[in-house]
């Protein structure tokens, strides 16, 4: 062993019964995800947030350069600016700016404009992607990297009781001005989170689901 490195530690010998359980639990876990648009004005206490930040920040990343910055915001100051700098852009792709194949692909999940709930959920997590460190120096693997910790993220966030919404208004660099972020970095989604409204309803094309064989093919 090199001196650079030392022993692993953190995985204690497991059954293949005990590995079929827990990730049937995990699957059904995760199974009753939803993305939802309703949200509930009720708080959501912070160190839940920084607990799943913690969680995301986990992640494997390119040379473990952790290239990520997680703006995570109650504010309601900031809340309202970003609602009415994301619903300006909305106004803009639903008027136009997005072309009819793309509306199309929407329609069933029934969206428009309107983002009423940038302020009514008790949080907002801005995720933003380092193009560069702090000396300029390149990153790698950052859209990779940054993709696996948000979904790290909203995995702790539902397995906590919290439902989330990747919201992804675009173009979304007005979340860089908002949340005081150099131009090194790239908003790529805005992660709203918090309880269900008790009125929310979620589409039933989001319950279309591929099938495994769809989805998989296994080389045993
Ligand atoms: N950003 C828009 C449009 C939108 C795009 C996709 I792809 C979605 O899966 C959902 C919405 C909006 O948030 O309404």
């Amino acid at each position: 062993m090199s001196d650079d490195h030392i022993p692993l530690t953190g995985y204690a010998p497991v059954s293949d019964a005990e590995m079929s359980e827990k990730s049937k639990a995990t699957l059904e876990m995760l199974l009753t995800r939803r993305t939802i648009r309703d949200f509930s004005d009720k708080a959501v206490p912070k160190d839940v947030i920084e607990m799943a930040i913690k969680a995301a920040a986990t992640a494997p990343n390119g040379a473990n350069q952790q290239p990520w910055h997680f703006a995570a915001i109650s504010n309601p100051d900031m809340k309202r600016r970003i609602r009415i700098a994301a619903e300006e852009e909305e106004r803009a792709f639903y008027g136009g700016r997005a072309s009819d194949e793309w509306l199309d692909a929407l329609t069933p999940l029934g969206t428009d404009a309107s983002k009423p709930f940038l302020e009514t959920a008790p949080w907002l997590i801005a995720i933003f992607a380092q193009k560069k460190g702090p000396e300029g120096e390149k990153h790698y693997y950052v859209t990779e990297s940054v993709g696996i910790a948000m979904g790290m993220l909203i995995t702790t966030l539902h397995s906590a009781g919290l439902a989330t919404l990747t919201h992804t208004p675009a173009p979304m660099n007005f979340l860089r001005d908002i949340c005081e972020r150099p131009s090194t970095e790239k908003p790529l989604v805005l992660l709203v989170v918090g309880h269900p409204a008790e009125t929310a309803t979620v589409p039933k094309h989001a319950l279309e689901k591929k099938t495994f064989e769809q989805i998989a093919k296994i080389w045993d």
